[in-house]
Parts: structure tokens; sequence; C-alpha cells
């Protein structure tokens, strides 16, 4: 099994919170309570690439171990290149279906000779202070991950984890159901289907898996899935919760 940061160990599922809402405070705060890693969403979230600069600082500030998995909008190479520029520990593609998705993604994200990576003078490279030993770390600098959420990146899903340079999948359990005619249907034969037929494909190619599990249910069933790590928090969930609840109480007293 190749190693993953995001497995806590083992035996262990790393855990992680999502973070939706783009501010630094949030990513302090959640980072300081003991999540093994703060999923940043670039894709759906208004996060710029200058707020995602200080949501990484933050969570490293908070306490310097939980680990960052930014997902990225799309695999455009200069998404790819701008957000490694600001060294996050890991990137999350979104919507891969194929091999040679997965090969683009992997080429991008490497710099020459390995691939075709710009190289920065971002926070990788300590502001162009260190940027030969960024290059040379450039393949054990962060680690990829891409999102399987389609039929077809189920079905692709061994070949998908083979690409040497992809260290992880992620299962999109939302766009998973939707793309399978089932949407949210979390029960459905051909999701639970789908779904051991990705975790089997990538853990016998010996690639990290992760989903999202966020909800009380979900983290119940998710958690008995064979994955290596989960999101188990959100920040948009437990704020509408706790404001749902506030309000509750206060309207019964
Ligand atoms: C999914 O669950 O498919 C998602 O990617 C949610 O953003």
């Amino acid at each position: 099994m190749r190693d993953s940061s995001l497995r806590s160990s083992a035996e262990e599922t790393a855990l992680g919170s999502w973070q939706a809402v783009p501010h630094p405070a949030v990513a302090e705060l959640v980072a300081g309570l003991g999540y093994d890693f703060i999923g940043i969403d670039t894709e759906h979230s208004p996060a710029t690439t200058e707020t995602l600069a200080n949501l990484l600082r933050a969570v490293e500030a908070a306490d310097g171990e939980t680990e960052t998995l930014v997902r990225v909008a799309d695999d455009d190479p200069t998404t790819l290149g701008q957000t490694l520029d600001l060294a996050p520990d890991a990137v999350l593609v979104p919507m891969v279906h194929t091999a040679e998705q997965a090969e683009a993604i992997v080429e991008a994200v490497r710099h020459p000779p390995a691939g075709n990576r710009g190289v920065g003078t971002g926070r990788a490279s300590t502001y162009g202070r260190s940027l030969d030993t960024q290059v040379e770390a450039d393949d054990t600098a962060f680690r990829t991950h891409v999102q399987l959420e389609s039929e077809q990146a189920v079905e692709n899903a061994g070949e998908i984890a083979a690409v040497d340079g992809i260290d992880g999948v992620f299962i999109g359990p939302i766009d998973l159901s939707a793309a399978l005619g089932c949407f949210g249907d979390f029960e459905a034969e051909r999701f639970t289907t789908a779904v051991e037929r990705a975790i089997e494909a990538a853990t016998d190619e010996g690639v990290a898996v992760g989903t999202f599990a966020a909800g009380e249910q979900s983290r119940e069933r998710r958690l008995a899935w064979d994955v290596d790590y989960i999101v188990a928090g959100m920040d948009l969930a437990h704020l509408g919760d706790g404001a749902a609840a506030a309000l509750d109480h206060a309207e019964r007293l």
C-alpha cells in the first residue's frame, strides 16, 4: 500500500472537515479541533486564489499538523499550478472520468522533465528562495487525488488509480448518484454497486480512497465502507444546523 498522509494509520480512517466558507477564522477554528485534514473547496465556493492562500496560512497557524486538501475548480493546468504554488498538502481534482485525463493532470502538476508545470515563485518555493528544492521535491511535496463521480469514472476506476502520480481517489456521492439516475438515493443498488466497484478497483491499485460522510447517517454508513479518509464535517452544515437549533430552542422557551 502506498503511504498516504490522508490515512491516519492502516486501521484508522483519517477524518476531515470541509470548508466552503472561505474565511480564515473558519479555517483557524476548525483546524484547532483535531481533525486530520481540512478539505478546502474552491469548486463550489467563492474562494479565490488569494483567499485560498490565507486559508492555508490559517490552517497551518492553528496547529501545524492538520493537513490541507484543496479541491480545485477544474483540471486546467493553470488552476492546478496556481493552487500548488500556494503549497497545500494535497489537491483534489473533480470530475475525472478517464485514465487519459488523470495522466494529463499528473503532467500538469509535475515540473519538467516529468511534466510541464511552470516553475513559480510562490509559497511552495518560499517565494522563489528555494526554487531548486521545489522542483526537486516536485513529486513528494504534495499528493494528487481525483474525484470519481460518473458512471464512466467508476468503469475506469482501476485504470485511473493505476496512473503513476495519482495518490488517491475520492468518491463524490452526490454527483455519482445524480449521474447514475438515482440522485440522493444512496441506498439504490446501482449506487452501492458502483461505490463498491470503485473502492475495490482503487484499493487493488494501492491508492487511498476517500469520500464525503458529513451527516450523521452517512458517517455511520460510510465509515463501514473500506475507505481511508472521510470528510466527517462541513462548515455550512454546522452553521445551518446550529442556527436552526438555536432558533427552534428559543421559540420553544
Ligand atoms: C459530491 O458529493 O458528489 C460532491 O462532489 C459534492 O460537492
